[in-house]
C-alpha cells in the first residue's frame, strides 16, 4: 500500500529570471509545477511512499516531469504518455513581494493532462493509497477531469481519505461554475486544505475560520491557511463525508469513531484524523463543537449549493490553531503544497494535531524561501524537534 497517491496536472513551469510585467522579462528558467505532483514530491523527500498519477505528452516536457518527479522517488508508473495532446507549460512573474500579485500565462488548454476521465485512469492504481490528495484545478481543465474527480470524492466502501485542496484558481473557469463545483468537492471529501482569502474569492465568505466552518462543516478535518499569520484546524469525529451508515448518520468508512458505541472498526491503513499519540483523548484538543442538528445526525447545516449564511448554528470551535514561521519569502508557489504535505506527513504517522499543523508551516517555510515550487523539506528529527518546541518558542 502506498501512503498517499496524488491525481492531477503537472507543468513545466517557466520562472522568470528578473522582476517586472511578463512583457518585459527577458529569459526564464525551467522548473516543475503541478499542485499534487508537488504534494507527492515533498512527501516522498520526507520518507514516504508516493505516487503521482496523471498524463503527458508523448514530448520532451513530459519526459522532463517524469524524470524530475520520478526523481523525488514519487512513483510515476501510472502516468500515461498522449501521443495527440502535449504537456502543459506556463510561465509566471516574480511579483510584488508585498501583495504577492504575479502574473500567470497557462499554456494549459488541450493539454494531455486535461484529456483524463474515468475510463482513462485505472482505478486499482488510483485507490491503492492510505491518502488520496486532490485539488481544485483538476475539475476545472475540462468536463472528463470533472467527471474523474466527482467519481473519487463520491462516498463508497473503504475508499481510501480523501485529502482535498481547494485551490480555487479563477482564471481556469471559464463559465464561472468553480465555486458551485468547488463547494461540491469539498464536502465530498473527508480532509479538507482552504486559504482564507480563497474562501472569500470563491464563496464571499469572510470572518475568519469559523465562519468558512460554519458553511463547510461536512469535512472531518478542514484547514484553514491564513498565510503568514498561521492556521486554523476543526476537527468533528462525528462528521466526514463518507458512506452514510444504518443509523443515518455519515461516517469516515473505515476510521473508528470515539463515539459511545464504540465507533466503526478501521481499515487497515486508512490514517486516522483524530490523533492519538501526545492529543491524550481530552475533548480540549479534539472538541468539536458542531449544531445540535450536525452532532445528532440531523440535517447538515447548509444546504444546496451555495454556503449558508453563517450566523444560524453555533460557532464551531477551532481544535488548534498554529502561527506560522517568520520567514523572509522569496516565492509564494508551492508553499500551500508543501503545508498539506507536511499536515499529511504527520497525519500519516498519527502525530498530535498541533504537530500536524507545525509540519505543515515547516514544510511551506522550506518552499518560501525558494523560487520554485518545490525545496528539500527539513529533515524528519529535525522537523519532529521543531514541531515538539514550546509555544513560546514556536514561530
Ligand atoms: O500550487 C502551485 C501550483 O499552483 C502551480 O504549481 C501550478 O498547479 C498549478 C496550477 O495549476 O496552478
Amino acid at each position: 500500500v502506498v501512503d498517499v497517491v496524488a491525481l492531477g496536472e503537472s507543468m513545466v513551469t517557466f520562472l522568470p529570471s528578473r522582476p517586472g510585467r511578463l512583457a518585459d522579462v527577458p529569459s526564464f528558467e525551467r522548473g516543475i509545477g503541478g499542485a499534487e505532483s508537488n504534494v507527492a514530491c515533498v512527501l516522498a523527500a520526507a520518507g514516504h511512499s508516493a505516487r503521482w498519477i496523471s498524463r503527458v505528452g508523448a514530448d520532451g516536457f513530459g519526459d522532463h516531469l517524469l524524470e524530475t518527479i520520478g526523481g523525488y522517488g514519487v512513483d510515476v508508473s501510472h502516468v500515461r504518455r498522449d501521443p495527440d495532446r502535449p504537456t502543459g507549460v506556463y510561465f509566471r512573474t516574480a511579483g510584488d513581494r508585498s501583495t504577492d500579485a504575479h502574473e500567470v500565462a497557462y499554456y494549459r488548454s488541450g493539454s494531455a493532462a486535461s484529456a483524463m476521465s474515468p475510463a482513462g485512469v485505472d482505478p486499482d492504481a488510483v485507490r491503492a493509497g492510505r491518502v488520496l490528495h486532490l485539488s481544485g484545478i483538476t475539475p476545472a481543465l475540462s468536463a472528463g477531469c470533472l467527471a474523474l474527480i466527482r467519481e473519487l470524492t463520491a462516498p463508497r466502501p473503504a475508499r481510501p481519505l480523501i485529502s482535498f485542496d481547494v485551490n480555487h484558481r479563477p482564471g481556469l473557469w471559464s463559465d464561472g461554475r468553480g465555486p458551485e463545483i468547488l463547494l461540491e468537492l469539498a464536502r465530498g471529501a473527508d480532509l479538507v486544505f482552504i486559504g482564507e482569502d480563497e474562501a472569500e474569492e470563491a464563496w464571499g465568505i469572510t470572518g475568519g475560520p469559523t465562519r468558512i466552518r460554519s458553511a463547510l462543516p461536512e469535512p472531518e478535518m478542514l484547514v484553514v491557511k491564513q498565510g503568514s499569520r498561521g492556521a486554523v484546524a476543526f476537527h468533528d469525529p462525528a462528521g466526514g463525508a463518507g458512506t452514510p451508515s444504518a443509523d443515518g448518520r455519515t461516517r469516515l468508512p473505515g476510521v473508528s469513531r470515539p463515539s459511545p458505541g464504540g465507533g466503526t472498526p478501521r481499515a487497515p491503513g486508512v490514517p486516522p484524523l483524530m490523533g492519538r499519540a501526545g492529543d491524550g483523548g481530552t475533548s480540549r484538543s479534539w472538541g468539536s463543537p458542531r449544531s445540535s442538528a450536525a452532532e445528532s445526525g440531523g440535517e447538515a447545516e447548509s444546504g444546496g449549493g451555495t454556503p449558508q449564511a453563517p450566523g444560524r448554528a453555533p460557532s464551531p470551535r477551532p481544535a488548534a490553531t498554529e502561527p506560522a514561521l517568520d520567514v523572509d519569502v522569496v516565492a509564494t508557489t508551492g508553499a500551500g503544497d508543501a503545508f498539506a504535505a507536511g499536515f499529511l506527513s504527520a497525519t500519516l504517522r498519527d502525530l498530535p494535531l498541533r504537530d500536524r499543523l507545525r509540519h505543515g508551516h515547516l514544510m511551506a517555510a522550506a518552499t518560501l524561501t525558494a523560487p520554485g515550487d518545490l525545496a528539500p523539506p527539513p529533515a524528519r528529527a529535525l522537523a519532529d524537534r521543531l514541531a515538539a518546541l514550546d509555544d513560546t518558542a514556536w514561530g
